[in-house]
């Protein structure tokens, strides 16, 4: 079974991405574009205040610096003329380095062959059954995109579980049977302030019994400082390997996208614990710090799954590294926000 008709046209996946980076093109598009205002050549004024732009828009020191430094190169030998051909400099600078190394581990993913096609490759099938854990600290839209991807898989054909192992409050086992309520798809509860790992116990054994392709396993927020909490997630592991041999297939972290450096400090101590194969990027939407994407893939080289840019089921795009450069970097949006 291949993943998936969900995003239908490329184009639509297109209009959707430059919606929800707008705020954040706005801000480097609009940017560069101002800098440029009423100037003829690039000269190294100009480029320091690049320079300070690029910062501001949080895509990160050490990529900045590789950036002017190719800049630079290009712009001493005559190459870079306008506005258009600095700004292809800049995104082939970013999209060269956060391509390397972070393309290998798509089993979630997508369109990564760059052949243009529906958003998920139909060679990178999951292997049945697909098992996934979703972590993260409090607030960042882990629930919320537990219903996300179950919409996904489930629209796909799969037959999908969820398991509310964030036993922690009874609000959040209520909040995640809801969804799967909406979304008609299976779930496991336990009474609040049970063991995860029996929760995780459970659906495992259900998936066994029961033939369910895809279980999506929901995790109460954890500080990435908090030791015991950390530790309850091992012990998850633990239990689902030891259940079906076959553990977790994804340890997806999600991160705030507004939460900034944070975000990268609490990715490094959870993949340091968990080792994790993916992040997903939350609250994209309403933000003009989109540009952190950048800076987690450089830093992290742990691949970006999805993006995630609002509250309802649909709001949920599979990232791909050369769309999103060009959303960040359009001037779509800015003739759009210019106008409202
Ligand atoms: N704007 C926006 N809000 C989001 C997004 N993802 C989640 N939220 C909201 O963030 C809040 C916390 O989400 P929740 O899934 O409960 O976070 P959790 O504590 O990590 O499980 C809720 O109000 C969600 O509707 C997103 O991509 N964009
Ligand atoms: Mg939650």
């Amino acid at each position: 079974m291949g993943l998936f008709n969900f995003f239908k046209s490329k184009e639509e996946k297109k209009v959707k991405l430059n919606r929800s980076v707008s705020k954040t093109s706005s801000k480097i598009y609009g940017g560069i574009s101002s800098i440029f205002l009423g100037r003829k050549k690039i000269d190294e004024e100009l480029l320091e205040e690049i320079e300070e732009l690029l910062i501001s828009a949080d895509i990160g020191v050490v990529m900045v610096d590789a950036i002017l430094e190719s800049v630079r190169t290009e712009s001493s030998r005559g190459e870079l003329k306008d506005v258009d051909q600095l700004v292809a400099s800049i995104k082939k600078v970013i999209v060269d380095i956060i391509n390397v190394d972070v393309e290998n581990n798509n089993d979630i993913q997508v369109d990564n062959d760059n052949d243009n096609d529906n958003d998920i490759d139909d060679d990178n099938d999951i292997q049945i059954p697909y098992q996934v854990l979703v972590v993260g600290v409090n607030g960042v839209g882990k629930t919320t995109t537990i219903a996300k991807l179950s919409n996904i898989y489930k629209a796909s054909g799969y037959k999908v579980l969820i398991a509310a192992a964030d036993t922690f409050r009874a609000a959040a086992v209520e909040q995640l049977t809801i969804w799967s309520d909406r979304i008609g798809v299976d779930i496991v509860t336990k009474d609040e302030g049970v063991d995860p790992a029996s929760v995780v116990y459970t659906a495992i054994e259900r998936v066994e019994k029961e033939g369910y392709e895809v279980l999506i396993v929901d995790t109460a927020g954890r500080l990435h400082n908090k030791v015991n909490l950390m530790q309850e997630l091992l012990k998850m592991e633990k239990v689902a390997s030891k259940n079906n041999g076959i553990g977790f297939s994804e340890k997806l972290l999600v991160i705030d996208a507004t939460s900034g450096q944070n975000a990268i400090t609490q990715a490094k101590a959870f993949n340091e614990l968990i080792g994790l194969t993916g992040l997903i990027v939350t609250k994209l939407d309403g933000t003009a710090k989109g540009g952190v994407v950048i800076n987690i893939i450089n830093e992290l080289r742990i691949p970006v799954k999805f993006i995630c840019i609002g509250e309802t089921v649909e709001d949920i795009i599979p990232f791909n590294a050369e769309d999103f450069v060009d959303a960040v970097f359009s001037n779509e949006n800015l003739t759009k926000e210019n106008t409202q």
